[in-house]
């Protein structure tokens, strides 16, 4: 949803998205509040496979990942694109358990955990920069672990809206 390039809204049955090419990416996780997890083996599709089928307008700078019950996150495009970034089905072969995003999550496993959506919805494309469900709430736009972007007043200009 969102800026598409065609402007329309495109939608996956269950039985289409889940056919789609899948890969598996191994990778840590980095809560804020909590300690990182380390080395789950995650399975699923490659957010290129979606911007394929899907492309964005040109001037996407970031999309939202909105999940059930109203959660969201910002994700940079490139961080969305990134190789470890993936739209999980399963979890070190098995199938996704409804705490841990049964049926579909996003990992993005260089960002701050609060950007790995669980129980995905959609993908909204966004030209103008708006925030996500944590993001406005105080924590920061980009979120990356190794850089400590945990709170929205760590932010430089132009990593988030004003
Ligand atoms: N839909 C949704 N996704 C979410 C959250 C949430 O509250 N709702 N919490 C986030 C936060 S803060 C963390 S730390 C991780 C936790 O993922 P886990 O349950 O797989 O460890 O999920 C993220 N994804
Ligand atoms: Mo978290």
């Amino acid at each position: 949803m969102g800026a598409t390039a065609s402007g329309e809204h495109h939608r996956f049955s269950w039985p289409e998205f889940s056919e789609l090419p899948r890969k598996t990416v191994l990778a840590d996780f980095h809560c804020v509040t909590k300690f990182s997890l380390m080395g789950n083996e995650w399975t699923g599709i490659p957010p290129s496979v979606l911007l394929d089928l899907a492309p964005p307008a040109p001037g996407v700078k970031h999309v939202l990942i909105w999940a059930e019950y109203g959660y969201s996150a910002n994700i940079r495009i490139n961080d969305f694109m990134a190789p470890d970034t993936l739209f999980a089905m399963e979890l070190d072969g098995k199938t996704l358990s409804p705490e841990r995003g049964y049926p579909l999550r996003i990992v993005v496993p260089h960002l701050y955990a609060w950007k790995s959506v669980k129980w995905v919805r959609g993908v909204e494309y966004m030209i103008d920069d708006r925030r996500g469900f944590w993001e406005e709430r105080g924590y920061h736009n980009i979120a990356d672990p190794w850089k400590e972007q945990r709170y929205s007043y760590q932010e430089e200009p132009g990593d988030g809206p004003p």
